[in-house]
């Protein structure tokens, strides 16, 4: 089991031991039983079968009522805990958590937005959730919690974290080729470090605007399909390093500079021209001038 890290773990870790145990004795049991009993019982020349036993009424009540109440306390063990994670606390910090192929991003009350969910320890935290495209699905395994994201409708999932430290956020439903990249963490920091984060982030407002445009790239998901590393590795996209420039090949062979207005009009109408051997599945992805001047920096600054 992965670490405990909120406050459901240690319940949740116990209601899987408790099932996980009980499988284990009845599947030895009956195992050893069934191959016990085919030996001692197998046909030999010379032994009769003995028919007069019909039923026995105190074993079959047995074997029907202690199983009974093993499912009971097994119903109520996920029952309770169901019950747990769905009612949410009014006192919660609610985080808006934005899925999307293949990214996550979050925000916060006052406007903040990042690319890992940062919460303080001890804080309980509403997260609401919703997607732009398909059906992801939420897991923060050290929480032990797990919420599909679904397009065109809220979703909800509460937690507490009761560790300090960085957690992993996963996809955990398939949701296209960049589905195993759909990484995250969750930051659990003491209350006074996200404070000071909090604080950092929301005054940052003065970026120039290739530091804007590098956060918008990772925050609109951008880093989902493109990598921005000199070795230009392909993901779903091109590899966006020393594009500003360069000449790019497009589908049907025709070749193009990848001028300021080439690069705006890839991110503001991405199937106008589309680069060859890639598939025209970049969506548009709404910026505001700011963000869409930034990022054009920000990829022109990709170079030696
Ligand atoms: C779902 C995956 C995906 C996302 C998200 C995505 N892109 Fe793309 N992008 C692609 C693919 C695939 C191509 C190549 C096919 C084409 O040209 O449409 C591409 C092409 C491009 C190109 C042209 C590259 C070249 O080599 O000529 C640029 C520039 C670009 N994307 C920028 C962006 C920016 C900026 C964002 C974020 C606002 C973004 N992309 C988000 C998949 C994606
Ligand atoms: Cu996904």
């Amino acid at each position: 089991m992965p670490e405990r890290a909120s406050s459901y773990a240690a319940e949740v870790d116990w209601a899987f031991n408790f099932v996980f145990w009980i499988s284990v004795f009845f599947f030895a049991l009956i195992v050893i039983l069934t191959v016990v009993f085919a030996i001692k019982y197998r046909r030999r020349p010379g032994v009769e079968a003995d028919n007069s036993i019909t039923h026995n009424t105190k074993l079959e009540v047995f074997w029907s009522v202690v199983p009974l109440g093993l499912v009971i306390v097994i119903f109520w063990f996920g029952f309770s805990g169901f019950v747990d994670m769905r009612t949410f606390p009014k006192d919660a910090m609610v985080v808006k958590v934005h899925a999307k192929m293949w990214s996550w991003s979050f925000e916060y009350p006052n406007g903040v937005e990042s690319t890992t969910l940062h919460v303080p320890l001890g804080q309980k935290v509403k997260l609401r959730m919703d997607s732009s495209d398909v059906l992801h699905s939420f897991w923060v395994p050290a929480f032990r919690v797990k919420q599909d994201v679904v397009p065109g409708r809220y979703t909800y999932l509460w937690f507490e974290a009761i560790k300090t430290g960085t957690f992993r956020v996963l996809c955990t439903e398939y949701c296209g080729t960049g589905h195993s990249t759909m990484l995250s963490a969750v930051e659990v920091q003491s209350p006074e470090a996200f404070k000071a984060w909090m604080a950092e982030e929301s005054s940052g407002k003065n970026l120039s605007p290739v530091e804007r445009g590098k956060k918008v790239f990772s925050l609109k998901g951008c880093a989902g399909c493109h990598t921005v590393t000199k070795d230009r590795k392909k993901l779903v996209g091109p590899g966006l390093y020393g594009i500003f420039g360069h000449e790019v090949t497009l589908a049907g062979g025709k070749k193009v500079l990848a001028d300021e207005n080439y690069l705006r009009e890839s991110i503001l109408d991405p199937n106008a021209k589309v680069v060859n051997g890639f598939p025209p599945i970049m969506s548009l992805i709404p910026l505001k001038d700011k963000e869409l001047d930034g990022v054009i920096e920000y990829l022109k600054s990709l170079k030696d």
